[in-house]
């Protein structure tokens, strides 16, 4: 990668809310990535504005996660399975991420950042790895996060890319490409629950994993817009909106905030963690985008 001096014509290197992070624009598009997680909190284009939401009460400090945008989950998703003094959502999204350069790509410009394992993260997960992550921006924003085994055993881990999508208000949306698929459900406790609505319209807290590999849209009438959350080599789908109660027990969460936002994950987790043997490699992507209705 093509290493960036402070500024160029699509990289500017500037410092938010005390944090170094990256504002990265190209084809009328713009985003706002934080070296801290590598985590992207705005991604804007000139027809539609801006598609991802992020809370007027996040944190941006070291060993908080920011709330909103596109934390990055990993090696684990949830609550960690064993250790309960480990944070939910492993330790990515509040780790400081490397920038290695940016380039432009066609009509994108594309920027990579890297987290190499060190003591730190030895001592939450017994692993050698390099994590590579590509944020492209144009017409779309495009994320990939990719996992290379650098130790001597076998690496397993899950990931999420969990995505928080700007709506008008999430009472009058209409999500679509999960019909056929099945989902755990972590507010009832059910579990292999089969969709069959083709239209999820949302009317509580809501939080499901579903094992899908589908496109989701999202249906905004008030905006006259159609955001699409596309994905390649990721197995599990998790849908997300916290409602009224869950939204007050955030401290970094308006109470009155939860209408504006649905989380739609591109993951890779549970049974479809991923297993890699040493010296493998494995890319995760989602591609976000919007379309007029
Ligand atoms: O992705 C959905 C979810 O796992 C929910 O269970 C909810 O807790 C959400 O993530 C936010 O988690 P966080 O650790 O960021 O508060």
């Amino acid at each position: 990668m093509q290493s960036a001096p402070g500024h160029t014509r699509h990289t500017e290197q500037i410092e938010a809310h005390g944090l170094p992070a990256l504002r990265l624009r190209a084809s009328g598009s713009e985003a706002l990535v934080y070296l801290h997680g590598a985590h992207v909190t705005s991604f804007s284009t000139a027809e539609h504005g801006e598609l991802l939401w992020t809370s007027a009460h996040s944190h941006y400090a070291a060993g908080k996660a920011i709330r909103g945008g596109v934390p990055l989950c990993f090696p684990w998703f949830g609550a960690h399975a064993a250790r309960k003094d480990l944070p939910a959502h492993g330790f990515a999204r509040t780790t400081s991420f490397v920038f290695d350069g940016s380039e432009e790509r066609g009509d994108s410009v594309v920027a990579q950042l890297t987290l190499v394992s060190s003591p730190e993260t030895r001592g939450a997960f017994p692993h050698d790895f390099v994590a590579r992550y590509q944020v492209s921006v144009g017409r779309e924003l495009k994320l990939s996060f990719e996992v290379e085994n650098t130790g001597a055993d076998m690496l397993a881990y899950e990931v999420a890319l969990h995505t928080y999508l700007a709506v008008s208000d999430v009472r009058q949306v209409v999500l679509e490409g999960l019909s056929g698929a099945s989902y755990d459900d972590k507010v009832s406790g059910q579990s292999g629950v089969l969709q069959t609505d083709e239209k999820l319209r949302f009317a509580g807290e809501t939080d499901r994993v579903y094992t899908s590999t589908a496109r989701v849209t999202v249906s905004d009438p008030e905006r006259r817009r159609r955001l699409i959350v596309d994905k390649t080599a990721s197995a599990t789908t998790v849908v997300w909106n916290p409602w009224v109660d869950k939204a007050r027990r955030m401290a970094d969460f308006g109470d009155d905030e939860w209408p504006q936002m649905v989380c739609v994950e591109a993951a890779n987790a549970g049974s479809h963690r991923i297993q890699l043997p040493t010296a493998a490699r494995h890319g995760t992507t989602t591609i976000i985008s919007a379309e007029t209705t």
